[in-house]
């Protein structure tokens, strides 16, 4: 029954457009309590306040999803045909966000997975996941051996590298488990140098309160001062610790229409995102991740790294 299940979830997973498939026993996260205190305790959480929340629960899977047996890693590719800026001076939005909202696209497929193994494999309860609630996805996926967690934090796969979006089903099926695979980053240390508001702390530990994907998207306040002039022009999120990272030369285009950019974001330049209207904004990002920061957020965000 165990192997059937198992091949049923890995031919669905595929099916259904996803890069990748690992399972991990659901246990509690041994080694990484004491990493995600220690993170919390030097406080590189910052105001995201929802991180020290349900601290037992990110950390066991049982606590969140009763009688959960596993864990269902999942890859998502968003890796775009071409980059939306193409001279320095431009300002830039980072890959995740060009297109519709990954959570109500990648949420879709996976109330689909649910209702599949439903149909196919009878009554299994669970729940699915895709960034917002207490998992840690990256650990998941590292364990369930679909990539490794690299210098810079990201789940990093050989195949298409890190610009992959992770979700997960946490089932009360006993499955067949994936084993994890070695750590690729070696002597590498591009991601750490190139790191402009020097956010990755020590290898592999990112402190979010310090990363310009927190001061862009995630802070509400203004942005402190001391970081003016380090953005290179970012103004919602950040890729230049995957854009410099050799495995993302493996990176391959999606083939997802809602993840094409609308298009007149193709041709913003830096005079029209200072321009930018509440009506033009709405049009643009009517489905987009970006509405997160309202207009008044990312025109916050342009002053701060166009003045
Ligand atoms: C909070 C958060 C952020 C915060 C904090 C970032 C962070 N690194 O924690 C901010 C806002 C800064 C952020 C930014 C980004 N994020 Co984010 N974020 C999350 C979220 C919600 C939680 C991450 C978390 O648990 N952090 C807590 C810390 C403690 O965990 P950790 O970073 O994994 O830290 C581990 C390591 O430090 C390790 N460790 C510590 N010491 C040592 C020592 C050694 C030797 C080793 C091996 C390991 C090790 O242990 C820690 C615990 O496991 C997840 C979704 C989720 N629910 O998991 C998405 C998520 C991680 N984000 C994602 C993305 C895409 C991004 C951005 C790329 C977006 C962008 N372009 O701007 C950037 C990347 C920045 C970066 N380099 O990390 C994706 C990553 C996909 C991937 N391929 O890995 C996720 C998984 C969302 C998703 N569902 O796809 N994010
Ligand atoms: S996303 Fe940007 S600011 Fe954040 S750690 Fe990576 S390079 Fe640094
Ligand atoms: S840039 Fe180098 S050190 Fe950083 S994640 Fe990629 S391979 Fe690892």
């Amino acid at each position: 029954m165990r192997e059937k299940h198992t091949q049923i979830i890995k031919e669905t997973a595929k099916k259904l457009g996803f890069e990748g498939c690992g399972i991990s026993k659901a246990e509690f996260l041994e080694n990484e309590a004491p990493r995600l205190e220690n993170w919390l305790n030097q406080n590189y959480h910052g105001k995201m306040g929802y991180m020290a929340n349900h601290f037992d629960k990110r950390l066991d899977p049982t606590k969140l999803v009763p009688d959960a047996k596993s864990v269902i890693s999942l890859l998502f590719n968003y890796f775009p045909k071409e980059e939306l800026w193409h001279e320095d001076e431009d300002l830039k939005i980072s890959k995740y966000a060009y297109g519709k909202d990954y959570h109500f696209v990648i949420k879709d497929k996976l109330k689909t997975f649910f209702q599949i193994l439903q149909e196919e494999i009878g009554e299994v309860n669970g729940r699915v996941f895709v960034d917002s609630a207490p998992v840690m996805e990256k650990t998941w996926a590292a364990r369930s051996g679909l990539g490794w967690v690299g210098k810079n934090s990201n789940l990093i796969t050989r195949k298409i590298g890190s610009f992959i979006f992770l979700a997960e089903l946490i089932l009360d099926l006993e499955l067949e488990t994936d084993c994890p695979i070695p750590d690729y980053c070696g002597t590498c240390t591009r991601c750490i140098d190139a790191c402009p508001t020097d956010a990755i702390v020590e290898p592999y530990v990112v402190n979010g309160s310090k990363c310009i994907s927190y001061f862009t998207i995630e802070l509400k306040d203004e942005i402190p001062t001391d970081t003016q002039g380090k953005f290179q022009n970012w103004i919602f999120g950040c890729d230049i610790c995957q854009d410099v990272c050799p495995w993302n030369r493996f990176s391959k285009p999606h083939q997802i229409p809602d993840f094409e950019p609308h298009s007149k974001l193709k041709t913003m330049k830096s005079s029209d995102w200072q321009e930018l209207t509440q009506e033009l904004f709405r049009e643009i990002f009517k489905k987009s991740a970006v509405k997160r920061t309202k207009l008044k957020g990312l025109q916050q965000n342009i002053r701060f790294v166009t003045q």
